[in-house]
């Protein structure tokens, strides 16, 4: 799956290797193909992005109209299929940057989300979306503490507002909150009942985040055999599951992912839009690489970022600070060959570019070989080591810096009596290697 053979370097790189081009095609052409990859939607699924409304309910989060509007644009440029706002019936501003969301003729569907309730559904009909996301907790910890009502309550209810919210012609979603702490035969019922009076996908929740990948996988798939409407799910992230659940749900035959960028949301969040699209470029390239402008995911999470005043963090996938920097001299030698050698993700799909770190006791004179090249300047590469040699000892005193190492070069290649080749042409950069073609 991983896909990196290692006979070429961007394509490894990219995890063309050996994954699937047709996913579902090419299971469907193996006869001992577990049956569960029939139902495989990784090459084929959607996404909502929640950032207007799951990402809303993040801690830091205060979006005004304006902001809104930006990232909603973001968001329809770069390709998701949805956009899920709150609802119109939390706020009077939220009703009317509903409003300005829906005039905005974007390209991706404009959701809202609301309770499985008539009053709210009635308002947000009036708002001008495509379709509403219903919801209602399930768990026995919800209907005791939360809204009170039962199981038989809770599917009457829901027929009358998927009918009346399909009567105006509208698209509508069905979702359970906190369906992996929910009666399995009841929400099973449940699902049953809704996909009876038509709608258009049931939605799993794991709303505090408990559910595991496997998990997640027997009850999609359980669910995949009841109902024939599409299936969307959802996962909090409270003990780091909720990429490999999202990507275990689609496995299992889930159609729609939501996400937030950078994963914001309540507590520490749900599935992060950059962190799905890492994992599902590697498993299917083509599907991802042409449906998503990938390139544009730095400037959206940093769009975010700055709105919600938060730093991405060290270890984001893909768009983290250090996600495409190699260290250890090892590492360096090979990334410099062939740079499917350490990297899964290909940088220059996002329009990044990835770092050969030099500048510490773990470089090896490879890197240092690159280095002086950049520099513009002529080593043997016995003189190479030799300098690696006085970089390594530097750096075991103290931490270095770029301009450290930097300078240690140059001032060893003064000593050779060496005119630099090109010396005018030093460039300050760190080192950035292609793709090692
Ligand atoms: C919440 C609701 C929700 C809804 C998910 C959905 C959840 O608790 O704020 O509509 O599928 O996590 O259950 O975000
Ligand atoms: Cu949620």
């Amino acid at each position: 799956m991983c896909g990196t053979d290692g006979t070429s370097s961007a394509n490894a790189a990219n995890g063309t290797n050996g994954a699937p081009k047709q996913q579902g095609a090419r299971f469907r052409s193996n006869p001992y193909q577990p049956v569960g990859d029939f139902l495989s939607n990784v090459a084929n699924f959607k996404i909502i992005e929640s950032t207007l409304r799951e990402g809303e309910q993040f801690a830091n989060a205060y979006f005004d109209t304006e902001t809104k509007i930006k990232i909603a644009k973001a968001l329809d440029a770069f390709g998701v299929d949805y956009i899920e706002l709150t609802s119109p019936a939390a706020s009077e501003q939220s009703r009317k940057d509903c409003e300005a969301i829906c005039k905005l003729g974007l390209k991706a569907k404009i959701l809202t989300h609301v309770r499985c309730d008539m009053r709210d559904a009635k308002i947000a009909v009036e708002t001008g979306v495509d379709g509403l996301d219903v919801v209602i907790g399930t768990s026995s910890f919800l209907r005791e503490h939360s809204h009170g009502k039962d199981m038989a309550y809770i599917e009457k209810t829901a027929i009358e507002v998927i009918e009346y919210i399909k009567s105006k012609g509208l698209e509508v979603r069905f979702s359970s909150e906190d369906s992996f702490r929910s009666d399995l035969v009841d929400l099973l019922s449940l699902y049953r009942a809704v996909d009876k009076v038509g709608v258009n996908r049931v939605g799993i929740a794991d709303t505090v985040g408990c559910a595991s990948p496997r998990q997640v996988y027997d009850l999609v798939r359980t669910l995949r055999g009841i109902v024939s409407c599409d299936i969307e799910t959802h996962f909090h992230d409270d003990t780091g599951c909720s990429i490999a659940n999202a990507f275990c749900a689609l496995e299992a035959g889930a159609t729609h992912i939501d996400t937030s960028v950078l994963g914001i949301g309540e507590r520490n969040g749900i599935t992060p839009l950059g962190g799905l699209l890492a994992r599902m470029v590697v498993t299917s390239p083509e599907y991802v690489k042409s449906k998503y402008k990938l390139h544009m995911l730095k400037e959206i999470e940093d769009m975010v970022a700055e709105a919600v005043e938060v730093n991405t963090p060290f270890n984001n996938p893909i768009t983290g600070f250090c996600a495409f920097t190699h260290k250890a001299g090892i590492h360096a030698k090979a990334i410099l060959n062939n740079p499917s050698t350490y990297e899964i993700l290909n940088p220059a799909d996002f329009g990044l570019t990835r770092y050969v770190h030099f500048a510490s006791r773990l470089t090896g004179w490879n890197a240092v070989k690159t280095r002086v090249g950049q520099l513009g300047l002529v080593m043997t590469d016995d003189q190479v080591k030799e300098v690696t040699a006085k970089i390594k000892a530097m750096a075991d005193v103290r931490p270095i810096a770029i301009d450290d190492a930097d300078s240690i070069i140059r001032s060893f290649h003064l000593t050779l009596h060496e005119q630099p080749a090109d010396a005018g042409a030093a460039i300050s950069q760190p080192v950035v290697v292609g793709d090692g073609q």
